[in-house]
């Protein structure tokens, strides 16, 4: 039963002292083919409902696509804007005018069907049952584990973790090393991007500022240390996963808009820029396009404008940017685009 009892204003993130604490999902059930589970893996019978503009519903339709799951699992698009009651249905550039399986204009509605009593925010990704009519879980990080391997059975041999080459996402011999990482790439990098942008002291900003781009710093040394092209070498896994897609956002909307600005991923971190162009570029089997098909530069910046004239009101705590690195006369690939270019 979901306990979260939390400040309903949409807009309103920091607390009282400053800092954004991110509380944690309340939906936490899992699909699984054990005897007698109440969410048993089955083709369509669960939908994905997500917005383009945000990192963790991001993380799910990554998966979804990358582990060729379009035909299982439904994926219903809500606007990439918030409303003041929360995330709705708008019909625009290609999103769902409302709930298809209800009928539904806000995402709300969809929550206080699942549990009337629900007091927590209502957030994307969630996965719904159409069976139980009821959210199975509405936290990024399980959700991705469950499709990994949770609905196999109606993929095609290769698809199947067991098949891929060196034990797929999360193979059991890193398994360790990449929770490692998770843990302090949320924290201080996923994660870090919020508790930068809603902070609304100067304290705050200050603190949350520079864990952020101590995280960046390490992620540009373990690229380095490495030998790429993915976190953990030749094979994409689950820390590719999770980190994409708030670097895709970086400089996009996170340099501008919520102030992550020391640096720019693409004049100041040449190793993670280089990770980040080719997994957005590849269509090898590795990722079979999954990231480029399911980026929309456009819903990300929408929807982060969304959010940005709060926090642009509060420009006076901003560093700023810290001057142009060498790597920028270096760059002649024309990277200016806020696309990730090809050529590296
Ligand atoms: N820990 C959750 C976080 C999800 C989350 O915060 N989603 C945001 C969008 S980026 C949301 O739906 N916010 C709605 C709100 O706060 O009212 C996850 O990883 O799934």
């Amino acid at each position: 039963m979901p306990a979260a009892t939390e400040d309903k204003d949409p807009k309103s993130f920091a607390d009282k002292d400053g800092h954004f604490r991110r509380k944690a999902s309340a939906f936490r059930d899992f699909v699984s083919s054990e005897p007698g589970a109440k969410f048993p893996p089955e083709k369509d019978r669960y939908a994905l409902y997500i917005n383009l503009g945000c990192p963790w519903a991001h993380r799910t339709n990554i998966v979804r696509s990358l582990k060729g799951l379009e035909d299982i699992i439904q994926l219903i698009v809500m606007d990439c804007e918030m409303s003041p009651e929360g995330w709705v249905y708008s019909g625009r550039e290609g999103t769902d005018p409302k709930d298809p399986l209800h009928g539904f204009t806000r995402h709300k509605d969809l929550y206080m069907l699942a549990d009337p009593n629900y007091t927590g925010r209502y957030l994307v990704p969630t996965l719904w049952d159409k069976k139980n009519e009821t959210i199975v879980n509405n936290e990024s990080s399980e959700i991705i584990r469950m499709f990994y391997s949770a609905f196999d059975e109606f993929l095609p041999e290769k698809l199947r973790e067991g098949n891929k080459p060196k034990g797929g996402l999360l193979p059991q011999s890193l398994k360790d090393e990449i929770d490692a990482m998770n843990d302090w790439v949320y924290n201080d990098i996923n994660n870090g991007v919020y508790k930068t942008g809603f902070a609304s002291t100067q304290e705050a900003y200050d603190q949350n500022v520079e864990t952020l781009f101590k995280g960046l710093d390490r992620v540009e040394d373990h690229l380095a240390k490495g030998t790429g092209p993915f976190l953990f070498g030749e094979h994409l896994t689950e820390a590719d996963i999770r980190l994409y897609p708030t670097i895709v956002r970086f400089d996009p909307a996170y340099y501008t808009i919520f102030r992550c600005n020391l640096k720019m991923i693409r004049h100041d971190y040449p190793h993670i820029d280089k990770w980040l162009r080719n997994i957005y570029w590849d269509g090898t089997e590795e990722t079979r396009g999954a990231f480029r098909a399911t980026t929309n530069f456009e819903h990300i910046k929408a929807g982060y404008v969304c959010v940005g004239p709060r926090a642009n009101a509060m420009v006076e705590l901003t560093i700023g940017f810290s001057g142009r690195s060498n790597a920028d006369e270096d760059r002649t690939n024309g990277s200016n685009s806020e696309y990730p270019t090809e050529d590296t």
